[in-house]
């Protein structure tokens, strides 16, 4: 498999004026989303020598005026001023702009923001000029951010501002979304052009955020060009590929992309703290894998993943797969500031679980599959 150019972003200084990088902003004591991990992966990443094969950057943060590309003036300025103190005070003096306990005002949240989509842009912008064919931005992939609002951990979406850079440039950009939750930030930006299809993968039942229906297809020009691929508890390697593969693979043939952004949502593997899906690592990462070879301008993001040490496993073997080396990285963990959470076996691998996978049951999987497809067969020119 021959190389490809890869630019990885990472910001080893966040927090302004504290010795510390983007993985120092805490949502707050005992919330689920953990920039940690991005640290934690920088590390792993670090430890297998992989900094040295690609263009390591650190993002030029995103400013306010850059946010209103897709969000509104009155919400990046309530961003921009809001901190923990006087959260309750903005928001009950009008719009709420932040609501309920998922998405806090935390310490640094603009910054934190800035850096999760000056890293998403920076991305986009290293694929348009031709200087990478991959580019990594594990900060982003904050797929729930609204125009006006935040929403599930999300504040500012990385994505979009991504994807409008990229459409500067290219024709058509696709957007696929393997994260355990609906991508239905992205999906509405674009739900009515046929210029950015989106795809997410996603469980659906009685599950954040509640949107994502085979039925929402988008709306006029872009009536079509919106596919989800809703699914239930316990989905295996083997059942995923079976809807991935073929799905995706309609959709490179109907859509021809110029682009492709992956949300590499790790909430989707096993034991994941708020997922309920059963991948490895390796089926997880088989979709970097499957994407790459069709050798498509490709950008990786973040997104969920609550299980810290298993998304820092998972996205540092897919930046492997990015680079085309995961065959010769020891599944045995390198030396690294975090080496003692990975015991007892101090292993890459993210292990699979015991429990049912209830898309095979009455062929719920299977019309799942028709049903996309079918979607996608009437698109064709
Ligand atoms: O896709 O389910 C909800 C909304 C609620 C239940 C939880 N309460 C706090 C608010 C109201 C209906 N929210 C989800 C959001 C999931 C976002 C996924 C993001 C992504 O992976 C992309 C990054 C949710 N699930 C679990 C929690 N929230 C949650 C669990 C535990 C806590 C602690 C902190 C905060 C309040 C107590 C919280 C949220
Ligand atoms: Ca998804
Ligand atoms: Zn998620």
């Amino acid at each position: 498999m021959s190389k490809r150019k890869v630019a990885y972003f990472y910001d080893p200084c966040g927090l302004t004026n504290i010795a510390a990088d983007v993985g120092s902003y805490t949502y707050g004591l005992g919330h689920p989303m953990k920039p940690h991990r991005i640290r934690v992966t920088h590390d792993l990443v670090t430890a297998y020598d992989m900094l040295d094969q690609m263009h390591v950057l650190r993002p030029t943060r995103a400013t306010a005026e850059t946010m209103t590309k897709f969000h509104t003036d009155e919400y990046v300025h309530f961003l921009n001023r809001v901190t923990p103190e006087t959260a309750e005070e903005l928001t009950y003096h009008g719009t709420r702009f932040l609501v309920g306990e998922d998405n806090p005002a935390f310490e640094g949240v603009f910054e934190f923001c800035s850096i999760s989509a000056g890293g998403s842009i920076g991305a986009a912008q290293r694929i348009a000029s031709g200087a990478a064919d991959i580019a990594i931005n594990w900060a982003g992939g904050l797929h729930h951010a609204k125009k006006r609002e935040a929403s599930g951990f999300c504040y500012i979406n990385d994505i979009v501002l991504g994807i409008l850079e990229l459409l500067r440039i290219y024709p058509r950009v696709l957007y696929i979304d393997i994260d355990c939750h609906h991508g239905d930030g992205v999906e509405e930006a674009f739900y009515t052009t046929d210029r950015v299809m989106t795809c997410s993968f996603h469980k659906f039942g009685e599950y954040f955020p509640g949107t994502g229906t085979q039925e929402d297809r988008g709306r006029g020009k872009g009536k079509g060009y919106a596919v989800n691929v809703p699914l239930k508890d316990g989905i295996t390697d083997e059942s995923f590929k079976s809807v991935f593969e073929p799905v995706i693979s309609k959709i490179l043939e109907v859509f021809k992309p110029s682009a492709v952004v992956l949300q590499c949502g790790a909430d989707s593997l096993a034991g994941d703290k708020l997922g309920c899906f059963n991948l490895t690592m390796y089926g997880h990462a088989h979709c970097t894998q499957f994407l790459r070879k069709h050798n498509i301008p490709l950008i990786l993001l973040g997104g969920g993943g609550y299980t810290v040490k298993n998304v820092a496993r998972t996205w540092t073997y897919e930046t492997a797969c990015a680079l085309g080396i995961e065959n010769d990285i020891d599944v045995n963990l390198p030396w690294n500031p975090y080496f003692e959470w990975f015991g007892p076996r101090y292993r890459l691998e993210v292990a699979e679980n015991n429990m049912d996978d209830l898309n095979i049951k009455e062929g719920s999987l299977d019309k799942v599959r028709i049903n996309a497809l079918e979607q996608l067969r009437e698109l064709t020119p």
